[in-house]
Order: C-alpha cells, then structure tokens, then sequence
C-alpha cells in the first residue's frame, strides 16, 4: 500500500555550533555556543515516536563518518584518519569545522523526490541533492547516495547521483500536491537574489531533477522565493512554506510574486487550497524565529490534517494567536502536536527539516531503514551509551572526540545491521 513515509536523520555524535551557514541566522545566532549531542539526538528520536503515535510510517537515515576523511585528503591533508583531522585543524578550525558538521541530518536536504504516480515511467524517483552552495555540506552528497541505494534498492525507485553542477538543496525546495489518486503537481522553488546572503536553490539544477524524474511539464511550476524572505532567513523554502495533500501553508511574502503563484497554482490544481500567512498576523521574522512553516504538515490516520511544530511556535506570541485562530476556524489543518527539537532548531533545523518525505510501499523499502517503537529504544540506548554529552568549540580538534564519534556511529550501525555503510 502506497503511504508517506517520513525518513529523519538521526541526528550525529558530532552536532555542534559552528555557524557555518552565513543566512542561517540560528546557525549565526549559536556560534561557539556549546552543543548537547546526546541531548539532541534523543530529541529527534522523540519526535520520531510522536509521528509514529499519530499512526504515520516512519524511517531514519543515518549519521555520515565524521571526521570527514575523504574530503579532507581532497584538499591535500595526508596521512591516517587522526593525521588528517589534526592537519586541517592545525591549518584552519574553519576547514576541520566544515569536516566534523553533523548537517546531514536534516535530510530535507538529502534528496528530491518525485513519487512514482508524477513520473514517466512509473518509478519512485530520489536525486541525491549536491548541497554545493555551503563546504560542510557538499561532502554529504556521497554518504547520501550509498543510503538512498540501499534503502531504495528495490525496482520501484530510480536512485539518481546529485546533479553536477547548480546549486540543489533537495526537498527543502519542493513542494508536492497530490489528489486523492493520480499525478501530483510537484512544486520547485529556487532563490535568485539573496539579498546579501547566498541563494542556495539554483533554478537550473530543479529544471534538471524535473527532467530526470520524467515530470510532466503541465503539472510541474518553477517558483522564485522572493528576496524578502532570503534576507529574513529563509535560507531554504521550508523555512515559509510547507504542502500536504490538497493544501499549501505559507507565508504570504514567501514568493517573488505571490499573486502569480497563486494563480499557477489554481490552474495546475484547482483542487488546491492556499492558507496564506500575512505579515499583519505573522511578521516574516515572527515566522522564522518560531519556525511556524518548518512544520511537518500531515494527514493523520483518521484522515484530518495535522501540524507537528517546533516548541518554539508555542510561545511566540503573534504565531501563537495565529494558530489559535486557525484551529478555531474551518480550514484544513484541523489539530497541533508540538515537538521539542531545540538542539536542532539553535543550527536552524525544525521538525520538517528533519525529514525527508518518501511516497511509496513500505513493503518495496529494505526494512532496516523503517522504524518502530521497539527500534527507536534501542538506537535511543545506543545513543545514550556513547554520544557525547557536550561538545566545545575547542573539542573539535581533539582525537579523543573524533575516535568517539566513530565508534559512536560504528555501534549504530551494527545495531541496526547496516555494516554495509561503515565507509564512508
Ligand atoms: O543547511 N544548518 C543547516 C540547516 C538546514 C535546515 N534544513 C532545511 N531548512 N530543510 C543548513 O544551513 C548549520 C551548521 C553549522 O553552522 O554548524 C547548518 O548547516
């Protein structure tokens, strides 16, 4: 049976705060600020379980090997995995920094995915997003593809590598629309202007993922974020807008042009419904300081919609109102659930980045990446028994922290029976 199937990171023993992304302004916010991985990790599992109690199918992806060898013998540091790591911090904290960065669990950014009902040839299609735009994440791309062909290995999907060039930060840019049954209309948004901070979403590198995953033109719209949103910090989409089913939640600034996406969006699919945010109600930096947008949108098993939001939300009081209103009034989203992923959420990280959606058959994804109640235990205990408890700016270029960090992820593995993915 075709279902949603959210996959979170697990979030990895190396979470720390090395601002490391100029228009993430948590991640700018949080410099040298000292990072609780353990803590971290517990809240995603957490969140996992709630998901799981809202009767929605649930799977992980896993924590990339950190130190990131490979890439820093790339930029010529020699030696073992230890010599390596101490040679980059020696050089430059920046460049170690960028080796140890636990980013990839916010696996929104891992792929784009277009469901095999959208595409030419029947297939689940997945491009591994290159995260070229920022260094600690442009190594991700790699570790990505291994996980995503083994846990897509089955015929249903079609796992692409990352586009070669054009920037591409994967779902986080991404927005489906699907009707009851047949083609969804798949939605890519990409920055052009940044207003002094990177654009990260090339238009370019969407065209070509629409292009691989053999989307119907009719049925696929390529939108702008608009500046004022960039420069507020919506480094990626998610950050102001999210979509589920037949519904779009969004900040009514998000676009370059909101009227026109509006309209393409009636007539793509004028089944759909547009709950727009205005800045009279929900100011773009209200919005993205309590992360209202990065919420996970779903339909829950009885069939009513659903926001799983950041804590945050909660107590900023403008957003807290809204959605006050909104619960009160006859719309689509009916209920909210409030998570607490604070750790994640400090780097600029919420409860949708945390996820990347898979629509499919359970039964057609290898098992080891699906997820119950009884699994999340005993990862949460391995992640209790070994992921450090803090980590200091200074204690990145410490061995002792690196030989952790890789036994930390080797027990997870193990536990999980994915010796497969040891390297990289
Ligand atoms: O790419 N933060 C991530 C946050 C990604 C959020 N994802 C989505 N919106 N889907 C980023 O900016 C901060 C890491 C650091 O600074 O150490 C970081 O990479």
């Amino acid at each position: 049976m075709i279902a949603e199937i959210n996959f979170d990171g697990i979030i990895g023993p190396s979470h720390n705060y090395g601002a490391l992304s100029p228009g993430n302004l948590a991640s700018a916010r949080h410099a040298g600020a000292i990072s609780r991985p353990r803590a971290a990790a517990l809240q995603g599992i957490a969140k996992m379980r709630t998901a799981l109690g809202l009767g929605l199918a649930q799977g992980v992806l896993l924590p990339h090997a950190r130190p990131a060898s490979g890439w820093l013998r790339g930029l010529g540091f020699n030696g073992d995995d230890d010599a390596v790591a101490a040679a980059a911090w020696a050089a430059d904290r920046v460049r170690l920094a960028q080796a140890m960065s636990a980013a990839a669990m916010w696996t929104a950014n891992a792929a784009t995915v277009s469901p095999a009902a959208d595409t030419a040839d029947g297939r689940c299609h997945l491009s591994v997003a290159n995260l070229s735009a920022m260094p600690h994440r442009s190594h991700e791309a790699a570790a990505t593809l291994a996980q995503l062909r083994l846990a897509f290995a089955h015929p249903a999907f079609a796992v692409h590598p990352p586009v070669p060039t054009f920037g591409d930060e994967g779902a986080a840019n991404h927005m489906r629309l699907s009707p009851a049954d047949g083609p969804g209309v798949e939605i890519f948004v990409f920055g052009v202007d940044g207003g002094g901070f990177p654009a990260r979403q090339n238009r370019a590198a969407s065209e070509a993922v629409a292009r691989r995953h053999g989307l119907d033109p009719a049925r696929t719209l390529f939108v702008e974020q608009s500046t004022a949103a960039i420069r507020a910090g919506a480094f990626h989409n998610d950050v102001v807008a999210v979509s589920n089913g037949n519904v779009v939640f969004a900040h009514a600034d998000a676009f370059a042009d909101g009227q026109a996406f509006a309209a393409d969006l009636a007539r793509v699919a004028p089944d759909a419904v547009l709950v727009e945010v205005h800045a009279a109600a929900v100011s773009l930096d209200a919005a993205i300081a309590s992360y209202l947008f990065n919420s996970q949108l779903v339909t829950q098993a009885d069939g009513t919609m659903a926001l799983i939001l950041p804590a945050e939300a909660r107590t900023e009081p403008s957003v807290a109102a809204y959605l006050a209103t909104l619960i009160a009034g006859n719309g689509p989203i009916r209920h909210l659930h409030f998570v607490e992923v604070r750790e994640s959420m400090q780097n600029g990280g919420g409860p949708a980045c945390l996820r990347l959606r898979v629509v499919a058959d359970p039964a057609t994804v290898d098992p080891r990446f699906l997820v119950d109640d009884a699994k999340l235990e005993r990862i949460a205990a391995v992640v209790e028994r070994l992921w450090p408890e803090e980590i200091a700016p200074d204690d990145l270029g410490r061995a002792s922290l690196w030989k952790q960090c890789r036994a930390a992820r080797a027990a997870l593995l193990d536990a999980l029976d994915l010796g497969e993915l040891t390297k990289p």
